[in-house]
């Protein structure tokens, strides 16, 4: 089988899904890095909508997170989706969620006043409320094993994990499922690689660039 090729932004939460599962896999690939600020014409060629992560395979690009994963389950088995149709359906479902909480958190970081990271910050805990209400035993989303949603979810744990360490306000701490799912996740070795090596400082070195409300209440930017 042909080496992919991921096109790749490194702080990226949408293109770490699919390190995470090509790293879950054992799967060979190359990672290409580009300025999202200066996108080649190369990439633009390629990408149809100008985002990454792109996966390039035999000359094809694959865009669209959740569909990379989807494509890399099944052709890198095990699957690690449930087997059961409706088991599957709604897994899918919860990942496509989980990415509405993606663009609320980013949302967060960038809000440029009081008001609107409150209102942001609400619209996550919201979200988190009706996750952690599908969390059964744990520590993954369906059971003992983690699976493709737990992977996709991952970025968006991680970093949140990391903004309360940070100092923002604890979106865990009454939310004990969602606490165990995260450290579950975070033990993983696969969730430290596939980020780049000071990965918390870069990620919030470029909130604090953007000056927003964090950025000035939290992370002391000027
Ligand atoms: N729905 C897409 C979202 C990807 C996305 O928004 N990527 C951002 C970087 S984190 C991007 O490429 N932004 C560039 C742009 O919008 O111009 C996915 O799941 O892959």
């Amino acid at each position: 089988m042909a080496k992919p090729r991921l096109i790749s932004f490194e702080l990226c939460p949408y293109v770490q899904r699919s390190v995470i599962l090509l790293l879950e896999k054992q799967v060979d690939f190359d990672i290409t890095y580009i300025d999202l600020a200066h996108k080649p014409d190369w990439f633009l060629a390629l990408s149809p909508l100008g985002k990454v992560p792109v996966l390039e395979v035999e000359g094809r690009a694959i865009f669209e997170s959740a569909v990379i994963a989807e494509y890399l389950d099944e052709v890198y088995p095990p699957s690690i989706h449930p087997k059961d149709p409706l088991d599957k359906a709604v897994n899918r479902a919860w990942i496509e969620f989980v990415s509405s909480l993606f663009v609320a958190n980013y949302g967060q970081m960038m809000a440029p006043d009081q008001t609107g990271f409150e209102a942001k910050n609400a619209e996550l805990g919201r979200g988190l409320d009706q996750l952690e209400a599908q969390l059964g035993v744990g520590p993954y989303f369906n059971g003992a094993e983690p699976a493709l949603i737990d992977f996709c979810a991952a970025p968006l744990l991680q970093r949140i994990e990391l903004c309360q360490r940070a100092g923002l306000p604890d979106l865990f701490q009454s939310r004990p499922k969602l606490r165990c799912w995260v450290t579950s996740l975070l033990d993983r070795p696969s969730l430290s690689q596939s980020v780049p090596a000071g990965f918390e400082e870069k990620y919030l070195g470029f909130v604090k660039s953007k000056g927003s409300y964090v950025a000035q209440h939290y992370l002391g930017a000027h």
